[in-house]
């Protein structure tokens, strides 16, 4: 970490130089707080250029730093000194100025960027409030209502949209630094502008405030770091400057040592570390500039739909002619969804169409890059295709399954090539679910394997890595969930209760809605196929509604009836009867929320456990990016992994046993025992 101060005439230029990101280390504030000493001791100097080297300004404070006590200087105190400075700071920022690096920039008497720079104080995302100054400062400069959009949402803003809303003086085209020095050298030649300390802050009216509330409240859900923030930008508009200082350092340690910030920040760095396994390090993986997806079906138009919003052609093959259209109209239907919800222009939704090539005629993929098959979930279908595949694409094109259950091995077997064939299982809906499960087989190389972490990073995914077994890591813990929503209609409970509960732990859908949505029948299929091999999957009830055509709400009813046209699910009568049937016999007990949720979760967490012990997942916070972000699993409780560990391993191992010994759950496994033997799963796995 470096702070190094060159001078240009009377301009200072201070440049900081902390890889990777330019985060505020402790390192870094005191050096930065030294430059600010000595240059104004130096008369020499007129002004300040803060800059910095690498590629991107601060992207905030030291995320790391934030399990660990406090350490001097701290933050705020650096941004007070700069603005107090005796020459006027300007923040010169390219890539993100974040957090606290966009608080150090507020503190500067101006700030100037490049056009692709980003500025912004996403500090909600890690289940915290922006605490140097950010919820005080930004109101003062871009009024109430940038400042509360920003600090809300922790959404930045591009360099021009920064400029329009004030956030900036000035775009610098060309060479940032000397266009900052230039600026600077302008700026001495008149008067000097307030700092923002200074700068009044027009407060709304209470309409606004009870309007934002409404508004913040139902986007944050049970985030509770949203509505703090926004009660800081209030106090800023209603308090002094110093109050609202200290509102906002107060709400920010006391959210800092909060569970949903330690969840936000496991989920922070998770997300990092899955994007580059170090089991890649230094793997190039292939070019890809041309895809093709086999199937139109619902998931490869959604497949289709992800590639070409990533800006890659497509050839989309079916069946014949008729079911080419039925694809083509599948994809055009997600695009002109996207248009008319105004996510996406009327041209670009024909452009994103216009890269489509839909055929029967499999010679359309002699070169093509990467193939993935989405046709239906049939060993012998898929076996058919990718065999095809493997005779008239090119010899080094990456060949892929979206399959849900079936063994990538035995798709691939007798293929020529084979290293270049891997799972790439998406998740409906596949234009917007944002996980990747990415399945190695044996035989996939590393090549290969890395191409499949590239593809995701280009269609901005969040891949995870998971070894071959039913279902992988996501649908593996899935069975576990239904198997337990289930034992728990047979022992008292029913779906709406459940449903209620796991929405109350923060799951967007309880089990039984999720099962009515995606429809009974694909499970069962999985079923059959397990039954086939000699396994006994556990779902009486599913079964005997899928006997009875009850898929869900594609059929007008599964565990819920639906009225013609709607989605809102009804108590059935028809089901509550099939429950009573199957549930005779078994001891029935009182549930409430928390032990429905735990009769759920902890199952979960201990098929997880496994799923770590037999290295279908390389890492525990894996596990939680799947559920996060293929399940809906509440961000703000880090995933189940995460949850169990921050609830206690014991606490868990206990109630696992309590729940077995009633028959209700398989016993603890080994891992498990031994994580909370050690208290973290990843002290098990070193
Ligand atoms: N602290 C520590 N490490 C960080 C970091 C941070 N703030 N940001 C990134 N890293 C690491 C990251 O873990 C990875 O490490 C490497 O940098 C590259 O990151 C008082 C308290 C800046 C847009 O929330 O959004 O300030 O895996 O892969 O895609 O109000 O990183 O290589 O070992 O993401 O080019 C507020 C978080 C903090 C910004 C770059 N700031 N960072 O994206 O690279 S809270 C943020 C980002 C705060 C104050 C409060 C992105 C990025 P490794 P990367 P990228
Ligand atoms: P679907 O029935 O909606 O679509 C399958 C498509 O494949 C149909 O359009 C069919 O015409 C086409 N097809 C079948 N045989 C073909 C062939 N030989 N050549 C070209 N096209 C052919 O099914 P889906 O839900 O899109 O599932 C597709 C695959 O994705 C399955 O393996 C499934 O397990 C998997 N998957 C599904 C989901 C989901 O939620 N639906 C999620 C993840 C993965």
């Amino acid at each position: 970490m470096t702070v190094s101060i060159e001078q240009q005439g009377e301009i200072a230029v201070v440049t900081v130089d902390n890889p990777p990101v330019n985060a505020l280390s402790q390192a870094l504030r005191q050096g930065l707080l030294d430059a600010a000493e000595r240059l104004d001791a130096d008369p020499s100097v007129k002004a300040v250029v803060l800059a910095c080297a690498g590629r991107t300004f601060i992207a905030g404070a030291d995320v790391g730093e934030f399990g660990k006590p406090p350490q001097p200087p701290h933050l705020p105190d650096l941004v007070a000194r700069v603005e107090r400075a005796a020459k006027p700071w300007v923040a010169a920022i390219h890539g993100s100025a974040l957090g606290g690096g966009f608080e150090v920039a507020l503190g500067c008497r101006f700030r100037v960027a490049v056009p692709s720079a980003n500025v912004g104080l996403p500090e909600v995302r890690l289940g915290i409030v922006p605490g140097a100054g950010g919820t005080v400062r930004l109101p003062r400069l871009a009024g109430v209502e940038t400042a509360v959009d920003m600090v809300t949402t922790g959404a930045p803003l591009g360099g021009l949209k920064a400029r329009e809303a004030g956030l900036i003086d000035a775009v610098i085209d060309g060479d940032l630094i000397a266009g900052a020095v230039q600026f600077s050298r302008e700026a001495l030649g008149r008067p000097l502008p307030d700092a923002l300390r200074d700068r009044p802050v027009a407060a709304p009216a209470e309409a606004f405030w009870e309007a934002t509330e409404k508004t913040v409240a139902a986007r944050a859900k049970r985030e509770e770091a949203p509505m703090k923030a926004l009660a800081c930008v209030r106090r800023a508009a209603e308090t002094d400057f110093e109050t609202a200082i200290a509102f906002e350092r107060e709400t920010f340690l006391a959210l800092r040592g909060s569970p949903q910030a330690a969840a936000l920040r496991h989920v922070f760095f998770a997300e990092r570390a899955a994007t580059r396994p170090p089991e890649l390090a230094g793997v190039q993986p292939h070019r890809i500039k041309s895809t093709a997806v086999i199937g139109g079906g619902t998931m490869g138009a959604g497949m289709a739909a992800a590639l070409r919003d990533a800006g890659l052609p497509v050839v989309l093959i079916e069946r014949d002619d008729a079911q080419v259209e039925r694809g083509l109209a599948n994809l055009r239907s997600i695009f002109d969804g996207a248009a008319k919800r105004g996510r996406i222009s009327a041209g670009v939704a024909a452009e994103r169409m216009a890269g489509v090539t839909g055929t029967a005629d499999h010679a359309a993929l002699a070169d093509v890059d990467l193939v993935i098959e989405a046709v239906f979930e049939d060993l012998d279908v898929k076996r058919d295709v990718v065999g095809r595949l493997s005779a008239v694409c090119r010899d080094d094109a990456v060949l892929a399954t979206n399959t849900s259950y079936l063994d990538p091995e035995r798709i691939a077997e007798g293929i020529g090539n084979p290293g270049r064939f891997l799972g790439l299982h998406f998740f409906s809906p596949a234009h917007v679910m944002k996980l990747l499960e990415i399945v190695p087989t044996q035989a996939t190389t590393p090549e290969v394997l890395a191409t499949g972490f590239a593809l995701a990073r280009t269609l901005n995914k969040v891949p995870v890595r998971a070894g071959i077994s039913d279902g992988f890591i996501g649908n593996r813990i899935l069975k576990v969930t239904r198997a337990q929503a289930e034992r728990l209609l047979l022992s008292g409970g029913t779906p709406t209760a459940v449903d209620a509960a796991m929405r109350a732990f923060g799951l967007p859908m309880g089990p039984f809605e999720a099962q009515d949505l995606g429809g009974l029948d694909i499970a069962a299929f999985q079923r059959k196929a397990a039954r086939a091999r000699g396994e006994t999957p556990f779902a009486p009830i599913a079964d005997r509604l899928c006997a009875i055509e009850r898929f869900g709400q594609k059929s007008g009813g599964g565990w819920y009836n639906y009225e013609p046209g709607e989605r809102t699910p009804r108590p059935s009568e028809t089901v509550a009867a099939i429950i009573a049937e199957e549930a005779a016999g078994f001891p029935h007990r009182d549930w409430d929320e928390s032990s429905i949720a735990e009769c759920i979760l902890w199952p979960m967490v201990n098929e997880g456990a496994r799923i770590l012990g037999d290295g279908t997942a390389l890492r525990a916070s894996d596990i939680d990016l799947v559920k996060i972000h293929g399940y809906g699993f509440p961000r703000w409780r880090g995933g189940p992994m995460h949850y169990a560990e921050a609830s206690g391993l014991d606490k868990v191992v206990d109630a696992l046993r309590a729940l077995a010994s009633a028959g209700l759950a398989d016993p603890p496994c080994e891992l498990l025992l031994e994580a909370a033997r050690r208290g973290s799963f990843s002290g098990v796995l070193r």
